[in-house]
């Protein structure tokens, strides 16, 4: 059967499994778009405010479920909208992929109209990006788009299709051959030598510590990482992305490291004798200076990427590999290892540190402040919901006071940390996990980047409740100038609309919550409701906990 480029889009994006889309139209994908009404019913498109939104919506699906979440744009100023979320989802490694229009093959290159080179634009910010301007080429760069996104360490890859190759037509033969590209193979395994290198640093070690990051979430090791810990009694620490990686309650978790992560951890990390680190990247805001970092640890390094090893932090032994495949090759062979010693003295620290100490200290004087506003949104929802995130202070108190018992729970842009990710990247998650409970956790600056995107929320009725932190400033760039810059506030007081009479202009029911009683209630009454629903906690500026080398 012949079919038209912009219907082959669509079929190629069923054939991957795709259920959503999130998108705006445009000249250049119009014929694209013409095709849609063929599709309705086996497909849902999202219409989103802004292109941005598409893109995060798109990483809020990916992170949420594991799976491909996929953004369609016009060419020209759609595709350039893309590109912050592009990079969001290259930096923590979130498999999207972009469909963008571009102007018909033979305009390319005369500065038409709406024209921009988005693959020259993307190729820093892609795992890899295709321009399509021959038909018989369409299949197979929607293929392997696919195929590069979701494999090795995922990423955002980008097709840019000529208008007129959506235009013509070819006969549909879909290939059922895996897709082999050369000189792209992600590595697998760990080899038996790289096992019993580890082996002895594991057997000999008196104070060893694992760091967990994104990459156990990512591969699904969940169950491997819990069992590793058990067996040898080693301590886990979380990065940001890495929160979820082991529950918060397990006696043997530790919670969060680096700059905003507790002191007893960073405490263990400098101490420790041996670091066993699993899908993770030594990011600066974990390491802090380089130079001073766990001075005296043996190192191993596990990661699907290679060119993460040795990359900010030299390691004894380096496996590039998928961690739950590496982990896996480990367990039969782990001994049974006790470091009481070792725990015993990180609960003196984790006790001397009292991480929520804000939660008590600033209580008498009746005022709502942000860790109390997480605190208590993390009692209220069980600590049970899926929380997206924003950029800022309100993002590090998530981190602090939010303690996650699942993987794929906390959604954050850690590597970029976008501003107005959070909105658009909640709405893309609960598209991915409708039976699930979700709330976008926004600074008032971040939600004023993407609030557009209540719309989108209104029209598709998405159920998320959108929780502003409203400390009336950049807070997180107030907190560095009273550190920094002695305090002076240049451009970080912020003017805000009524975030209530804001939603209900939306159609959507806002609540304002001002003190620390009226939580419970006004998390009830959010998740009550079917639709969006917006509540805003007026708090108090606060600094938020922070770690410094
Ligand atoms: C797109 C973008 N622009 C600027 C920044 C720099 N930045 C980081 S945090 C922050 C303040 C965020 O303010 P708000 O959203 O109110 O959150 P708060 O820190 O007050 O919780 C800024 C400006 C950024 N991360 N992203
Ligand atoms: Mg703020």
């Amino acid at each position: 059967m012949k079919l038209t480029g912009a219907e082959i889009i669509w079929e190629c994006l069923l054939r991957e499994g795709v259920d959503v889309v999130f998108g705006y139209p445009g000249g250049a994908i119009l014929p694209t778009y013409d095709a849609l009404s063929k599709y309705e019913g086996k497909l849902h498109h999202v219409l989103v405010r802004h292109e941005q939104g598409a893109t995060h919506m798109a990483d809020g699906y990916a992170r949420a479920t594991g799976r491909v979440g996929v953004a369609m744009a016009t060419s020209g100023p759609g595709a350039t909208n893309m590109v912050t979320g592009i990079t969001t989802a290259m930096m923590d490694s979130s498999p999207i992929v972009c469909i963008t229009g571009q102007v018909a093959s033979k305009y390319i290159g005369s500065d038409a109209f709406q024209e921009t080179d988005i693959t020259g634009i993307t190729l820093p910010i892609t795992k890899h990006n295709f321009l399509v301007t021959d038909i018989n080429n369409l299949i197979p760069a929607m293929r392997k788009a696919f195929h590069i996104a979701r494999t090795g360490r995922p990423g955002p890859v980008l097709v840019d299709v000529a208008k007129d190759v959506q235009n013509a037509s070819i006969e549909f033969d879909y290939p059922t051959a895996p897709i082999k590209l050369p000189g792209y193979r992600p590595p697998a395994y760990a080899s038996e030598e790289q096992i019993e290198r580890a082996l002895d640093l594991i057997s000999q070690a008196k104070r060893p510590l694992i760091l967990a990051g994104h990459g156990v979430n990512m591969s699904g090791a969940e169950r491997e990482l819990q069992t590793f810990s058990e067996r040898t009694q080693t301590p886990v620490a979380l990065t940001l992305l890495g929160k979820g990686a082991m529950p918060e309650s397990h006696p043997l978790c530790l919670g969060m490291m680096g700059m905003h992560g507790a002191a007893a951890v960073n405490q263990a990390i400098q101490t420790a004798d041996l670091i066993l680190a699993f899908g993770m990247r030594f990011d600066d805001r974990v390491t802090g200076n380089l130079n001073t970092y766990s001075p005296n640890s043996r190192k191993v390094h596990i990661d699907i990427d290679a060119s993460e090893l040795n990359k900010n932090v030299r390691v004894d032994v380096g496996i590039a590999g998928d961690l739950k495949t590496v982990l896996d090759q480990f367990i039969p062979v782990l001994p049974g290892l006790e470091h009481r010693e070792w725990i015993g003295e990180i609960r003196e620290w984790q006790e001397d540190g009292d991480q929520r100490d804000i939660l008590h200290w600033d209580k008498q004087e009746g005022k709502l402040y942000a860790a109390h506003a997480i605190h208590d949104l993390w009692t209220a929802t069980h600590g049970n919901a899926v929380v997206v995130t924003d950029v800022g202070q309100h993002q590090m108190w998530e981190a602090q006071y939010y303690l996650h018992e699942r993987p794929r729970t906390l959604i954050t842009s850690g590597g970029l940390g976008t501003m107005g990710f959070g909105l658009p990247a909640a709405i893309g998650a609960k598209f991915g996990l409708p039976n699930e409970t979700v709330w976008a956790i926004v600074g008032d600056g971040g939600f004023q980047m993407t609030l557009c995107e209540l719309a989108t929320a209104a029209q598709e009725n998405v159920n998320v409740n959108i929780g502003i932190i409203n400390n009336g400033y950049l807070g997180m760039v107030r907190q560095w100038q009273e550190f920094f810059y002695e305090n002076r506030y240049n451009a970080t007081p912020m003017l805000s609309p009524d975030f209530v009479k804001l939603a209900e202009a939306y159609g959507i029911t806002g609540i304002r919550v001002t003190s620390r009683e009226e939580i419970p209630a006004a998390v009830a009454r959010a998740e009550s409701i079917n639709g969006p629903t917006v509540v805003e906690f007026r708090v108090g500026f606060q600094r938020v906990r922070t770690w410094t080398t």
